[in-house]
């Protein structure tokens, strides 16, 4: 109950303006960006009397457009919807087999699809990381998946206090599964319950960040509609209880906060004076840079994502200014053997006009060991009946990528390859084949290609760069450079089993608690 009353009191503080940072400022600890790992270590700095100064890319997500909305919906992508895109980029990138993406004004929008050789990598940008965009899923892995990928963690700890203290900070509610069973807005997720469970496969209800008690309300008609409107993957404008809405908003409600948007860090060295130079360009809404600040910090906080994180440090290793960084840094990234699929239902089970945005329900089939597999049971809110069942399936593939320096270039690639997918691929077709054998369905060809099934080429969940244990020491710490941390989806070794951000909340959750109490 406290804690409850906590949030809530936070969350209407929200985080305050971008504050400027000042070129030859020197600050006690620095937060490169402002998802989860960076929301924790904010807070926890900041309740520790530490003055903390988040660093973000992205925009601060707190002015209407002239709309009068902060965030635009999946059906009508303007400008907001994409990092410095002329195209949108959406992940149902066609209907039909004929592509669905349209001309966008360039612009710093909220989701960014980062293209590498082999993958194109979905993330949040701005104050608030993924939380802005995502699913809102939060999901606690299995304990004894937990122990597999991240052995040298207590594993005890993590789920007696790490685990709910994420939750707690999070916001997770449960869904009243009552409500569930007659909501036309899940219509969608008990077609695909009943096809699964008759199929021989067991389903799991998930916990969100999204107020369900708000999307009630949603159903009833009774407030603005947000997760019933189509709102997901470009930002809510109501119900989430996005990062900003809880860690950052608490962090800030001590006073000890400055966040500064439309900031990329581009170089970290140590400074002559101590601690650690840390540069960055301030840009605008179409990216450009308008001011160089180099500021000095004496602890750094890495939190730019498995990708922002392992781009910077693998940067810095090979220009020479973080020269001693481990061989690790770089290695060990995978993309939570995420591939999607979509299957075409019987004119007689419709899936509804009206979808929410935030999945409620999985298809857990985690224990086959011949190929685990977890799969959501995704919306597809396009507001009109389409008889498509969508899944975002979780696999265990083994296999990892590694981000590497391009001297020619003067930039970091990711040596990932679409066929590295193969195995998300194969353990995922024994549950949906097997679905649609059961139901005498098919699958959808037509809508992450042109007659292509598997849409192998995304990610939504990258994980891994600077794991923990192998880049880091066991709680984050940079070996060789005191003060350098890194908190954030890196340290994970590119699988979790489930949506990754309540694992990478309670990862830092732990290592801040640590490096609070021993690095003085
Ligand atoms: P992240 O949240 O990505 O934050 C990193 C921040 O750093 C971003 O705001 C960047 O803009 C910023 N940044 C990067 N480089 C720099 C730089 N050089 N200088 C300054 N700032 C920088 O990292 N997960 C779930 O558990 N449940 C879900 O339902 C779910 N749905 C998803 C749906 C979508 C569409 C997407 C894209 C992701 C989804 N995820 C979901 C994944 C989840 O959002 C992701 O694992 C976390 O956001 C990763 O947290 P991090 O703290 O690692």
């Amino acid at each position: 109950m406290v804690r409850r009353r906590t949030l809530l009191k936070a969350a209407a503080l929200a985080v305050p303006a971008a504050a400027a940072l000042a070129n030859g400022d020197h600050v006690p600890a620095l937060v490169i960006g402002s998802g989860y790992g960076g929301a924790v270590a904010a807070l926890r700095l900041t309740q520790a009397g530490i003055a903390t100064v988040v660093v973000e890319m992205g925009m601060n997500w707190n002015t209407p457009g002239s709309d009068g909305n902060v965030f635009c919906d999946m059906l009508n992508p303007d400008q907001r919807s994409y990092w410095l895109r002329t195209t949108t980029d959406q992940p149902l990138g066609y209907f039909l087999g004929i592509g669905v993406n349209k001309s966008i004004p360039k612009y710093t929008g909220v989701l960014d699809s980062e293209k590498f050789a082999g993958i194109r990598v979905y993330q949040g940008r701005g104050v608030g990381g993924g939380s802005l965009v995502n699913g809102g899923m939060a999901v606690v892995p299995k304990r004894s998946y937990f122990a597999e990928i991240l052995p040298s963690v207590d594993v005890a700890s993590m789920y007696d206090t790490y685990f709910p203290r994420a939750n707690a900070g999070l916001g997770v509610n449960a869904i009243d599964t009552a409500w569930f069973e007659t909501a036309d807005c899940y219509q969608y997720a008990r077609v695909s319950r009943a096809q699964a469970q008759a199929s021989g496969y067991t389903t799991t209800f998930l916990n969100n960040v999204y107020d369900f008690e708000y999307m009630k309300k949603e159903q009833a008609g009774t407030v603005t509609r947000s997760a019933l409107d189509s709102e997901v993957i470009y930002g809510n404008n109501y119900g989430k209880r996005s990062l900003d809405k809880t860690y950052l908003a608490a962090a800030a409600a001590t006073g000890r906060l400055t966040v500064t948007a439309q900031h990329q860090v581009t170089a970290v060295a140590p400074d002559p004076l101590g601690g650690y130079a840390v540069t960055m360009n301030q840009i605008d809404t179409v990216g450009a840079t308008v001011a160089t600040k180099t500021v000095r910090a004496d602890r750094v906080f890495f939190a730019a994502g498995s990708v922002g994180t392992s781009k910077l440090l693998v940067a810095m290793r090979a220009q020479g200014k973080l020269p001693n960084l481990p061989a690790a840094v770089g290695q060990g990234w995978g993309n939570n053997g995420n591939v999607m699929v979509a299957r075409a239902n019987h004119i007689w089970n419709t899936t509804g006009a009206l979808q929410s945005g935030m999945p409620a329900m999985g298809i857990d089939n985690w224990a086959d060991t011949a190929g685990p597999v977890f799969a959501e049971i995704a919306p597809f809110p396009a507001g009109t009946e389409l008889w498509i069942s969508l899944y975002l399936a979780i696999t265990k593939n083994p296999n990892r990528g590694q981000f590497t320096w391009n001297s020619s270039t003067g930039s970091v690639g990711l040596s990932w390859q679409t066929a590295q997918n193969a195995p998300a691929i194969a353990a995922a077709k024994r549950v949906f084949d097997t679905i649609n054998k059961a139901q005498s369905t098919v699958y959808r060809s037509d809508l992450f290609g042109s007659n292509k099934v598997w849409a192998d080429d995304l990610t939504y969940h990258p994980l891994g760069g600077c794991v923990l244990n192998q880049a880091t020491d066991n709680y984050g710490r940079l070996p060789g450079y005191p003060g350098l941390y890194v908190v954030d989806g890196s340290l994970i070794p590119g699988s979790t089993g489930v949506n990754p951000f309540v694992t990478i909340t309670a990862l830092a959750e732990r290592n801040l608690e640590k490096i609070l109490t021993t690095d003085g």
